[in-house]
């Protein structure tokens, strides 16, 4: 696929997805959705890459859905483009996905970010629902992520009245992973993907499966992909590997097998 909406690149193992709307504040139009998914697909089968950022520019990850696209849009030309499916996707992603988000991250821009698995921040940052402010809600998962991600009271307070969360209330809230100086968020993000990278592939898929199970099922169904998971890992190599590389106090070589 030629992508005109996005620009992509690995950059030694890390796959990097800048959206590339800037004249739009990144909003997501089909053709960038498409694309975004398209890229993510790409890099989640692609062995050269071991994980996944998704940015924007210093001025906004994204700010939404483009607004323009869809003001006129009826409930079935909702539901017809497949928009929800689309929105869905990032759910199938094996590797880990960081967003590095810097400057607006609003309405779809906030929801893709917290459904990725873990947020690097600059200090601009902001994210927020303001759905409410053009008469609509979050439809890509807003109120269930941030419900579950900050609780009920903050989350219906982003939802209903429009608050934003700055980059320290949202690393105060633990809404992202770290906060660091705007010239550095992408090189800080690319560094952390690199430290996942170095770790056991199949271990890592195995434990981002077993996190994503805690927001999906009940704790009862929770717990037995848990350990459905962890037995699993004691059918590979690297599991060997970890545990006698330990015994021998040297650093193990991972094989991801
Ligand atoms: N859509 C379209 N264009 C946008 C946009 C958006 N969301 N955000 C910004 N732009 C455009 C502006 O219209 C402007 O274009 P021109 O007028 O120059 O042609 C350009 O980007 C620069 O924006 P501003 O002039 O407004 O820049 P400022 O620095 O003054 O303000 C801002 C930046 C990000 C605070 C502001 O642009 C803003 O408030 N933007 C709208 C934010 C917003 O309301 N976002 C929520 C959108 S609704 C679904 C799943 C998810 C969704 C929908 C369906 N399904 C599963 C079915 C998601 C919905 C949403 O996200």
């Amino acid at each position: 696929m030629t992508y005109t909406s996005i620009l992509t690149e690995i950059r030694g193992r890390i796959g990097i997805v800048t959206l590339n709307r800037p004249q739009a504040m990144n909003a997501f139009n089909t053709a960038m959705l498409t694309e975004l998914f398209d890229a993510l697909d790409v890099y989640d089968n692609d062995e050269r890459v071991g994980a996944i950022i998704v940015t924007g520019n210093e001025k906004a990850f994204a700010a939404g859905a483009d607004i323009k696209e869809m003001a006129e849009a009826t409930p079935f030309d909702m539901i017809g483009q497949g928009r929800v499916e689309k929105w869905d996707r990032i759910r199938t992603i094996k590797k880990v996905v960081i967003a590095a988000v810097s400057g607006w991250a609003l309405g779809g821009g906030c929801e893709f970010a917290i459904s990725c698995d873990m947020i690097v921040a600059s200090e601009t940052a902001k994210f927020g629902q303001p759905e409410i402010t053009i008469g609509v809600i979050p439809g890509a998962g807003g109120t269930q992520r941030l419900a579950r991600l900050l609780g009920k009271n903050l989350a219906m307070e982003m939802v209903i009245n429009n608050r934003t969360l700055t980059a320290p209330e949202a690393l105060q809230f633990g809404l992202v992973n770290r906060v660091v100086p705007v010239d550095g968020y992408l090189t800080a993000a690319v560094a952390f993907a690199e430290e996942i990278d170095a770790r056991a592939p199949l271990a890592v898929r195995m434990a981002k499966d077993s996190v994503n199970a805690a927001f999906e099922t009940t704790l009862a169904e929770g717990l037995k992909a848990e350990k459905r998971n962890f037995y699993t890992l004691f059918s590979t190599e690297d599991q060997k590997e970890g545990m006698k590389a330990f015994i021998e106090k040297r650093k193990p070589n991972w094989k991801g097998r």
